[in-house]
């Protein structure tokens, strides 16, 4: 992985300076501080990356994007796509069979329209966040096979339907494979087990459905842990060659970047690479850099904002870097999303207690070193055009 020396240089001495000081907290008092070149800081990622015809986004939350005017401001000044994080997913439009609710969604790209931005749609199959009268677990259902196959058929069609011409991606099919490589176990996989079908089956329909349904609209895979080398990435490979053999209009591969510094770096330019070699296009989806952060004062079991070590934070900043270096390395990486604004939005303290501080603005809107990084390996990039 190549990084631009002076970045790293002033990553490393950030690291070794604060790691003298204090014993537990890594930031500086004022990220700004860390702002090499106030020109800089006063173009957005979007208008830095557009010179290389790369899109960056972020994943909006429904209930702040219009009640919260520095939010508001932030995804509409520095990004040119959007991801509902939550508001295109099955629970939130269809809550009642036969019911539904695109408000949210349709907000969401009226706002991307008037700010001339694209729009990545998330996500039309997921065994998570189902609506209960569906699944209420993901696995099981009241349904027959038969049934489970027609509703998801539906759901797809009129779903796709009703944002065609709207949705530049869309998340056709997310998280369907296990860590080993094998399918996951979800109600779709067990309605075409039951079906005497390929466990899989549901992912070329799904596609052929959406492309049916919108055939302008770009369509993806999308998982996590695609970034290292493994069972996982293997098999999404193969499932991505199986599908481009069977004439499956699938486009794309979307990475979702999920990353803590816990683990080490990935293999993840290895891994865009070989599905672009494909003939696929490739994104990251959803990143964001995880880490171990303080403990709030006199709280027990509450966590705050802060990374708890210097050399943690020190390696989320080279991990933001490494991800946007790998993307820019392979030119048919079109586009890469953030997974939320800022700090205090993350799904990420909800879910791994005690690891968070895993986005480009802290709690309180405030832009971090991170950000600047990001922006400096932009300006500096002799990345190809991208390749769509
Ligand atoms: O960020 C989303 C969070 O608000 C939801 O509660 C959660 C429910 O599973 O989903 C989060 O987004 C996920 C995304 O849709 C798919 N990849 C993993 C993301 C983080 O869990």
């Amino acid at each position: 992985m190549k990084h631009p020396q002076t970045l790293i240089a002033g990553i490393l001495a950030l690291a070794v300076t604060a790691a003298g000081a204090s014993a537990a907290v890594a930031a500086p008092a004022d990220p700004r501080a860390v702002d090499r070149s106030p020109a800089l800081a006063s173009r957005s990622l979007a208008a830095l990356a557009e010179p290389i015809g790369l899109e960056i986004g972020v994943a909006v939350a429904a209930d702040q994007l219009g009640a919260d005017r520095k939010y508001t401001k932030l995804v509409a000044g520095q990004f040119s796509t959007v991801t509902p994080e939550n508001a295109m997913k099955w629970e939130s439009v269809e809550p009642q069979q036969g019911v539904f609710d695109w408000a949210a969604g349709d907000a969401l790209v009226a706002s991307a329209e008037a700010n001339g931005q694209l729009v990545r749609g998330h996500t039309l199959v997921w065994h998570s966040q189902l609506p209960d009268w569906l699944s209420p677990d993901g696995v099981s259902s009241d349904f027959s096979p038969e049934e489970l196959r027609e509703i998801l058929r539906e759901h797809v069609i009129t779903q796709v339907t009703h944002y065609k011409g709207d949705i530049w991606h869309w998340d056709v099919v997310n998280e369907a494979l296990n860590e080993d490589g094998t399918p996951r176990v979800s109600v779709w996989s067990e309605a075409y087990r039951a079906l005497g079908l390929d466990p899989l089956g549901y992912i070329a329909d799904a596609f052929r459905w959406a492309h049916e349904a919108d055939p302008e609209a770009k369509l993806y895979y999308n998982d996590y842990n695609l970034e290292f080398t493994g069972p996982k990435s293997n098999a999404a490979h193969a499932l991505a060659q199986d599908l481009l053999a069977d004439g499956v209009p699938i486009d794309g591969m979307g990475f979702q970047g999920h990353l803590s510094t816990q683990y080490g770096f990935p293999d993840l330019e290895a891994n865009l690479d070989r599905f672009a070699d494909l003939g696929l296009e490739v994104a990251l989806t959803e990143v964001d850099v995880r880490t171990a952060v303080a403990p709030r004062k006199n709280h027990e079991g509450e966590w705050t904002s802060t990374p708890a070590t210097a050399e943690g934070f020190a390696a989320q900043r080279e991990y933001w870097v490494g991800t946007l270096e790998a993307c820019l390395a392979v030119p048919a990486c079109v586009s890469y999303t953030v997974w939320g604004l800022a700090d205090s939005n993350s799904w990420i303290p909800g879910v791994f207690p005690g690891e968070g501080a895993a986005l480009l603005w802290d709690d309180h809107l405030n832009a971090k070193p991170q950000l600047a990084d990001l922006r400096e390996v932009l300006a500096t990039s002799d990345a190809a055009p991208r390749v769509r």
